[in-house]
Order: C-alpha cells, then structure tokens, then sequence
C-alpha cells in the first residue's frame, strides 16, 4: 500500500457537493480515504474570478503506481465534467481539480507528473489543509 495526498479543489457549481462527489469516486477507484481535512473557502490564486473555491486534502491508501494515479485522477475530473486543463500557467474556474501532493516519500520528475507538486509550498490553499491531516 502507498499513502497518497491528494488536494481538492472547487470553484464552479454545489461546491459542497463536488467534493464529496470526487471523494466517493477517489474511495471507488483509488482507495480508502483514511484522512479527510475540514472544507476551506479561499480566494482564487494566481488568476482572477468572483468564483471563490472550496479547497481540502485527503489521505488515501493506494495499491495504483503514480501514474496509474495520474490517469485515474484525470478520469475522475473528467467524469465530473471539468472541461479545460490549465495550460501555460493560465488556470480557469473548474467544476473540481485533483492534484498529487505526495506519494509516500518518492520524487517523480515527467513532463506531465511532478512529485512532491512543486507549488504546494507556495499555496497556502494547499498547506493550511495538508498541515491539518499530515502524519
Ligand atoms: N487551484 C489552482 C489555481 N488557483 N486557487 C485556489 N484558491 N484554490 C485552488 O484550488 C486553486 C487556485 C490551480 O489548480
Ligand atoms: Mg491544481
Ligand atoms: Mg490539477
């Protein structure tokens, strides 16, 4: 088994809902959460919208390598109707995003799959959550 971070982010549509809805299909396709954060309303970083997100981090148990991790993410996301990657930096109200924040203690280092996530330090959306469940 490999202890996986997984942030969660919100935007656009029953917020609320959204998160419990991707971490049903994380329990489904992924594994058991072990560790769920309180929900935080934060403010839009690094783009601008009058949509404020819904951020959390869960801890899940994991039999998946990254990148099976990866697509299994990527599938979730598009399953509930994110449409549009952010791309060149550029990010863009989303309907959920599920980012890789560790996986037990490894470094990935692909193109498209960078582990530890190399902005998580910068976000505090990220960290006041990571910091609640982190063990
Ligand atoms: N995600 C981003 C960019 N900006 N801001 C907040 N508050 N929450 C996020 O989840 C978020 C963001 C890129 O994925
Ligand atoms: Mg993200
Ligand atoms: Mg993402």
């Amino acid at each position: 088994m490999h202890k996986v971070y997984l942030s969660l982010g919100t935007n656009l549509g029953n917020r609320k809902r959204n998160v419990r809805e991707a971490i049903e299909k994380i329990e489904e396709l992924i594994g058991v959460v072990e560790r769920q954060s309180a929900l935080y309303e934060t403010k839009p970083w690094g783009f601008s919208s009058p949509n404020d997100f819904i951020n959390a981090c869960v801890l899940v148990d994991t039999v998946l390598a990254p990148r099976q991790l990866l697509e299994t993410t990527q599938r979730i996301e598009q399953e509930m109707g994110r449409i549009g990657k952010s791309v060149n930096g550029e990010y863009h109200d989303r309907i959920i995003d599920i980012d890789i924040l560790l996986y037990d203690d490894i470094k990935v280092n692909e193109p498209d799959l960078v582990i530890p996530h190399p902005l998580m330090e910068e976000r505090e959306f990220v960290m006041v959550p990571l910091k609640e469940i982190l063990s």
